[in-house]
């Protein structure tokens, strides 16, 4: 089965590096091809690199608790991008200090990302969401 390609990166002017390269590491050791952008990475950045690389989905960290300033928008520019249904997640500590994770979830949810995962999500968890919304078992 060809390789499914992902693009990851730290958003916004967060610098928090550690989890991009466990991240890259974990879904390059689980046979995804990675293009990982590292940190203070734009909405911009991400879409065109998931453009060029044909990518499946878009994988962006934020720890720095600036999160969802960052992440506002990003679904409509991928629709003006031309890739509107391309899979969007978010993880990390994705907003100011400690929420209630349903009610985090759902505002992501309503900004167009197809998943967010609460603080200290394993990559293993991840991988088994890409697994099964890329549809790499059937
Ligand atoms: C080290 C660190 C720093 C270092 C970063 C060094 C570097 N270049 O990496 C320095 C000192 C620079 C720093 C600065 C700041 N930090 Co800091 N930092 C940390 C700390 C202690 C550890 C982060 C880390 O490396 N974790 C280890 C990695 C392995 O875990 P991870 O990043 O969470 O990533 C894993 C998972 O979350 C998950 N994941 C991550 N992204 C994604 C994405 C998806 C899609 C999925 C599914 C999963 C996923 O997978 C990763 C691998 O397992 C955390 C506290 C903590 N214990 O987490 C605070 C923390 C992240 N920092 C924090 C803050 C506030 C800041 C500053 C704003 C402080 C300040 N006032 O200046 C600045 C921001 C600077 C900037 N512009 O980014 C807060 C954020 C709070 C919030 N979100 O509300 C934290 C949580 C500390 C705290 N409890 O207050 N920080």
């Amino acid at each position: 089965m060809k390789k499914k390609t992902i693009v990851i990166g730290v958003i916004g002017n967060d610098v928090h590096a550690v989890g991009n390269k466990i991240m890259y590491r974990a879904f390059t050791d689980a046979g995804f091809n990675v293009i990982n952008l590292g940190v203070t990475v734009t909405q911009e950045e991400f879409i065109s690199a998931a453009i060029e690389s044909n990518a499946d989905a878009i994988l962006v960290s934020s720890l720095y608790g600036q999160g969802e300033l960052d992440c506002r928008g990003m679904r409509e520019k991928c629709e003006e991008a031309g890739i509107p249904n391309i899979l969007l997640y978010v993880g990390g500590n994705i907003v100011i200090g400690k929420q209630d994770f349903e009610k985090v979830e759902q505002r992501y949810h309503d900004m167009g990302f197809d998943r967010a995962f609460p603080p200290g999500t394993d990559p293993q968890v991840d991988i088994d969401c890409l697994h099964k919304d890329l549809k790499m078992d059937e």
